[in-house]
């Protein structure tokens, strides 16, 4: 793979709907689509950095920034690549910034896929030929709100309903839900809302038989967290606290966490996302794809990682239509009654972006060439 022009591409959708956490809330997507070109193919990726650093310090911005001056730099001057797996260990000496890394790496695992002439999936070592899925729910207004929006996503074929939580909107949500829906598969995310002195939440959260709370203490810790998992039956799972595999060894080794959310932008791209799976899978421990409402691109190397063997639970890859009026992406993703996506059988991320499309939500474009 030798690239010679690589795109930044600043882009805006807006969500059907705003999407609430105990951090912030979202009404407009502002991302930036990767492309990387040679003669014959055009690799894409997605940065699933926010506009501001609430979920994550990495922005938009910060991400644009460390590629133009760094990243897009040094892969003009490294040359011939022949394998994605390299891309991590050029950038490995600058530290963090693991979106901006991400948003490149994954753009060149499509165009390897595409010049191997095999599905990402195929590529990545995936198995599956269709994934489970379920929905991310943001905070509501009311009670009622929530039970339309779980009742509409369980007839839809949703395999999984995670509701975000923050103090106040917490144990009366997930009972009322437990309630009115009875025995389906439900978890908990508090995006790092509480701290220890909230045990007492979690024990009535923990007679709820939810699947997971997702990363209920503070977004740097995996300490306290091992500490809350001792007096829980409910697996605690990590999101968050998780950018490395050398994290998740720690993790589990303190016995913080019991799955790991695996975001390919926050870990850094899809050869460390493999390695964290596969460090998971040797304990005995399930992963599951998370989701940062991402474009179709995001979406469809989303489904790719997915397609491995030990992503056991439902994760938050919801279809296309869920977030957006019009996606940018040929077919859209489409999420089956029986709650599956199907694994797209063409080359590469096997779905199309489409130039019209692209150029339509396009604010900014940005262009390097070797
Ligand atoms: O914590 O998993 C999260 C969205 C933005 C930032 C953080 C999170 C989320 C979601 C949405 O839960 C998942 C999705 O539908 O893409
Ligand atoms: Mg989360």
């Amino acid at each position: 793979m030798k690239a010679d022009k690589i795109v930044l591409r600043k882009m805006q959708l807006n969500l059907k709907a705003p999407f609430q956490t105990s951090f912030g809330t979202m009404t407009v997507k502002d991302f930036y689509v990767t492309e990387v070109h040679t003669k014959d193919h055009i690799g894409y990726g997605e940065c699933v950095a926010d506009i501001d650093p609430l979920y994550s310090e990495e922005t938009v911005k910060t991400c644009m920034h460390i590629s133009e001056d760094f990243l897009i730099p040094w892969l003009f001057e490294h040359g011939e690549l022949s394998h994605p797996d390299e891309i991590g260990k050029l950038f490995a000496p600058i530290r963090r910034n693991n979106m901006a890394k991400s948003a490149l790496e994954g753009a060149y695992w499509d165009l390897y896929a595409k010049e191997q002439g095999i599905p990402l999936a195929k590529a990545i070592g995936g198995t599956k030929d269709k994934i489970e899925v379920g929905v991310s729910i943001g905070i509501q207004k009311t009670i009622d709100d929530m039970y339309r929006l779980v009742d509409t996503f369980l007839n839809q074929g949703y395999r999984r309903m995670k509701i975000k939580i923050k103090p106040g909107q917490d144990v009366e949500v997930m009972t009322a839900l437990r309630e009115k829906f009875g025995d389906i598969p439900m978890m908990a995310d508090a995006n790092s809302a509480y701290t220890l002195d909230d045990i007492e939440i979690f024990k009535e959260l923990d007679k709820l038989n939810l699947l997971m709370i997702e990363q209920p203490l503070a977004h740097d810790d995996i300490f306290d967290h091992a500490k809350l998992q001792k007096q829980l039956k409910t697996p605690i799972c990590l999101d968050e606290s998780i950018h490395s595999l050398e994290d998740a060894r720690k993790a589990i080794e303190m016995g913080s966490t019991r799955t790991i959310n695996i975001k390919i932008g926050r870990v850094g791209g899809i050869s460390e996302s493999k390695r964290i799976h596969d460090l998971c899978q040797s304990h005995g421990i399930p992963v599951w794809c998370g989701g940062m409402l991402e474009s179709g691109i995001g979406r469809a190397h989303n489904i790719a990682i997915t397609s491995l063997d030990n992503f056991k639970i439902p994760g938050d890859t919801s279809g296309s239509s869920r977030y957006w009026q019009e996606d940018i992406i040929n077919p859209e993703v489409i999420v089956s009654p029986d709650g599956t996506i199907d694994v797209p059988a063409g080359a590469g991320i096997g779905y199309q972006p489409m130039p019209e499309l692209l150029d339509k939500y396009t604010v900014e474009i940005k262009e390097f060439k070797r």
